[in-house]
């Protein structure tokens, strides 16, 4: 069942599924907008290829990733400390249009380039320590569509999908962490490039 929503004049909906606070802003930026910073951001950001030790081999992760922030604002995912680059003008203009919509703040941000249908993330959630229990997680899409799927960690026959098009914003919140895996799958009918930016709030001194 899904229940409609308008915030700072954006309208959204919310995704009801148990253990879950899901809020869609299907039209968060206009197509317009998305598609310009799409492209300034796949010439500006500085984007690594990482590589992650599965059963003991080591593979590249499939995708290309950056990570900004807050001076201290590092993060270890897949066993690596990620160090943040510093934010620019035109992300904090972004980070803080989204942190209006989502009534939260953030001091990082997970940058994902899928450069065609071929990367993906697999099934995961974003429950590192230094995001603290029920973190709020807010992701922005931009570029080619792509299928988001969630597939509850204990009800396995609780599963969902949704598509995440340019420009819109999903925000996370509450138990979807703990209780739910999502990932982006591969779709190799899929040529054109995609960028996910996933806003984050990391707790600095999470092990004091
Ligand atoms: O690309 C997406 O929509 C999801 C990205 C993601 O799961 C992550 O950055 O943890």
């Amino acid at each position: 069942m899904q229940q409609s929503n308008l915030c700072f004049g954006q309208s959204s909906e919310i995704i009801q599924l148990e253990n879950a606070e899901l809020e869609l802003f299907a039209q968060f930026l206009t197509s317009e907008v998305a598609d310009n910073l799409l492209q300034k951001l796949v010439e500006l950001v500085d984007w690594q290829k990482e590589t992650i030790r599965i059963a003991g081999v080591e593979r590249l992760v499939p995708r290309l990733t950056a990570w900004y922030g807050d001076k201290g604002a590092s993060y270890t995912y897949s066993g690596v400390v990620h160090h943040p680059v510093p934010w620019n003008e035109r992300l904090l203009a972004l980070k803080s249009q989204v942190e209006q919509a989502c009534g939260a703040e953030f001091n990082s941000a997970l940058f994902n380039l899928y450069r065609d249908g071929k990367d993906s993330v697999a099934w995961h959630s974003d429950d590192e320590p230094e995001l603290g229990r029920r973190p709020i997680i807010a992701s922005l899409s931009l570029g080619a569509p792509r299928s988001f799927q969630l597939k509850h960690k204990k009800h396995k026959d609780l599963r969902h999908k949704l598509t995440l098009t340019s420009g819109s914003l999903l925000v996370m919140r509450g138990d979807t962490q703990q209780c739910w895996l999502h990932q982006v799958p591969k779709e190799p009918a899929i040529t054109e490039p995609r960028i996910n930016i996933t806003f984050r709030n990391i707790i600095t001194n999470h092990n004091q």
